[in-house]
């Protein structure tokens, strides 16, 4: 799927370019960048009582259920009650909204909508332990009068999986996977829901089940600017999400070399122009909290899958993921590192089209590389912090 998303100020930022105006230009690009990164996103999670709404806020924000300070709380006789906000660690422009199950308050499906102040969401999760209910069907049904979307989620499949295995002679996962999804779908298709998609989730174990083919529907469905902010709050929980979330930040990474072009910066030996370092020490600290390569998001992962931290970090190869990232350790990386990985060529396609005049060339190849590169060590990282979480072979 294509996860690049193109900021709709680029003709004027070519505009700008032609007519030198470079104050026009870093305030435009200031102005897309402020959009790919801050462009608002409310998701609802709702369903029955114990169904695991609360849980899986906290798993889609990368958040352990022990954590007491940040949780939404959870457990066995924790009802929510209220609808709660609850900002994503890292994006606070994502907020996961923890809403009441419509079968714990006494509203019908429309005044139900209204009191959770339905307007605000960008899509619902509609969350069932088992079958799902009338109750849930007709709040979907109200949910797409309001031009909303929904999406049904079963959850706790773990359990079901342990239960039949220790129930079943013939235990077969895909076999028992297929029965539930069937009998949900069955039982929505006769409350009146004619082509039921639904999901089976554990939110203890994201990697697993149906996640990656909720987490690419939605991505299909959400405007491009939403998909992009989703992409990158997502837990990478999959090698899919850690790659598409580098396409993504490749994807932007012309804007700052446009930037770095037009307002200048330091000449760095070994570089053939001028790169703006104070600017890529902050995108590659945003790089570090994208793929959760930071000290907080690692804490957090070590938490939820019980890896150490120290074994986590352990794995990291680049200096960049392992250190706070500094304009002296930009400098310093920036020095011995062999910049040439990536052809000039393949960078220089880009000026034209642009429109970047000759003149700001050499500094606009020389950050696109060098962004290009630190983007490449951090998604390498990444990939095998997600494979040591997981416990899965990391030697490379
Ligand atoms: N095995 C398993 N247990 C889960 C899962 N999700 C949630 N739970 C457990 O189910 C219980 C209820 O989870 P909550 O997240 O509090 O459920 P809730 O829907 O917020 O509950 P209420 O707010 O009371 O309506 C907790 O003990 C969770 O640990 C899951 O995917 N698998
Ligand atoms: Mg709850």
């Amino acid at each position: 799927m294509d996860t690049q998303v193109d900021c709709e100020l680029m003709e004027e930022i070519k505009e700008a370019l032609q007519n030198n105006d470079l104050l026009l230009v870093a305030e435009t690009i200031q102005k897309c960048l402020d959009k790919l990164n801050n462009t608002p996103l409310n998701i609802a999670i709702t369903g029955g009582s114990g169904s695991g709404k609360s849980t899986f806020v906290n798993v889609l924000r990368g958040i352990d259920n022990r954590d007491k300070e940040r949780a939404a709380p959870t457990g066995v006789v924790e009802t929510t009650s209220e609808v709660t906000s609850y900002p994503h660690p890292n994006y606070p422009n994502v907020t996961l909204w923890d809403l009441p199950g419509i079968g714990t308050t006494t509203f019908p499906a429309d005044k139900y909508l209204e009191h959770v102040g339905f307007d605000k969401f960008d899509f619902f999760i509609i969350i069932s332990v088992d079958r799902f209910r009338e109750n849930d069907v007709k709040l979907a049904q109200e949910i797409q009068k309001m031009g909303k979307k929904f999406y049904f989620v079963r959850s706790k499949i773990d359990n079901n999986l342990r239960d039949e295995e220790r129930s079943q002679r013939k235990f077969n996962e895909e076999t028992t996977l297929a029965q539930i999804r069937e009998n949900c779908i069955k039982g929505l298709q006769k409350l009146g829901i004619e082509t039921p998609q639904v999901f089976l989730l554990s939110s203890f174990d994201l990697h697993l089940y149906d996640f990656r083919l909720l987490e690419e529907t939605l991505e299909r469905e959400l405007p491009a600017l939403k998909r992009n902010v989703l992409l990158l709050a997502l837990p990478s929980v999959s090698l899919e999400i850690i790659n598409k979330k580098k396409e993504a930040l490749q994807a932007n990474i012309k804007y700052y070399a446009i930037l770095s072009a037009v307002v200048g910066g330091v000449p760095v030996p070994g570089i053939s122009s001028a790169v703006d370092i104070g600017m890529i020490a902050g995108v590659v600290t945003q790089y570090k909290v994208v793929f959760g390569l930071d000290i907080p998001s690692l804490e957090r992962l070590a938490q939820t899958t019980r890896v150490p931290l120290d074994d986590l970090r352990a794995v990291m190869i680049s200096p960049l993921a392992a250190k706070k990232i500094t304009p002296d350790l930009v400098m310093k990386e920036l020095q011995h590192r062999d910049m040439s990985v990536m052809a000039a060529e393949e960078v220089s396609r880009c000026i034209p089209i642009l429109g970047i005049p000759a003149a700001m060339g050499l500094s606009f190849i020389s950050t696109y590389r060098v962004l290009s590169t630190f983007l490449d060590m951090l998604a390498d990282d990444a990939e095998r912090v997600f494979k040591k979480a997981l416990g899965l072979n990391t030697s490379v």
